[in-house]
């Protein structure tokens, strides 16, 4: 019987892959380097220094900056992030999450979001669901990015259970990697490009059946 969920943010609570490509291709046009969507696609579930220094690599220019300066273009990056976030409202939610978040309350399943994304709880209170996750994740807090299984582990954890006891919910292949490298059962949520490894996936959690997933 599966005790805990654990979920992703970006691409499953809500689809912020949008704001952060408008953010990167903005920078990116600044530095001389194109960002389209489909280089965007490897920048899912990537932290916010990993996703600049792939895309330095991208355009060649990863031997052209300070770490004081690439911590300034980051930064640049995340402040026009965040100014794309002011609009977003509990509407922003993705099909079927906040029922599947009511359900799980019904049933007493404690909920974490393991998120690589530092404005997560930023993020989680203009949605209105801040209250409802058990466990945040501080990424800052953490050594190895997704793919490393570091902030699910982390995540059930804080639920104070093992992986193995959990459900995790993933849209990007990294954090799939690192849900199932941890031992814990694996949901893709598909948005774009197709997943591998997953135990099952699904379009939206609308098609997910609870009781099935507590007893897979
Ligand atoms: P921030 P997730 C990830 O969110 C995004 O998918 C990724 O594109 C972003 O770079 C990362 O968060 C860091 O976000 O710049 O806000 O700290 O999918 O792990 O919920
Ligand atoms: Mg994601």
């Amino acid at each position: 019987m599966k005790k805990g969920f654990v979920f992703d943010l970006d691409g499953v609570i809500t689809d912020t892959a949008k704001f952060h490509f408008l953010a990167w291709r903005d920078l990116g046009k600044e530095i001389g380097i194109d960002v389209d969507l489909k280089f965007n696609e490897q920048l899912k579930g990537i932290s916010r220094m990993d996703s600049l220094e792939r895309i330095l690599v991208h355009g060649k220019r990863q031997n052209d900056f300070t770490p004081e300066e690439k911590e300034a273009l980051a930064a640049k990056k995340n402040t026009h992030y965040v100014e794309l976030l002011q609009d977003l409202t509990p509407a922003d939610l993705l099909p079927g999450v906040k029922d599947f978040l009511e359900a799980a309350k019904a049933r007493q399943i404690p909920c974490a979001i393991a998120s690589a994304s530092k404005n997560a709880p930023f993020i989680l209170k203009k949605l209105e669901v801040f209250e409802r996750f058990d466990a945040i994740v501080d990424p800052a807090t953490l050594h190895k990015g997704k793919p490393d299984p570091e902030i699910f582990v982390k995540a059930a954890e804080l639920l104070g259970f093992t992986p193995e006891e959990c459900v995790g919910f993933e849209d990007a292949q990294a954090g799939l990697d690192g849900i199932k490298a941890c031992g814990m059962y694996a949901v893709g949520v598909l948005s774009g490009e197709p997943l591998h490894g997953a135990d099952q996936t699904v379009h939206k959690l609308t098609e997910l059946d609870l009781d099935a997933l507590l007893n897979a």
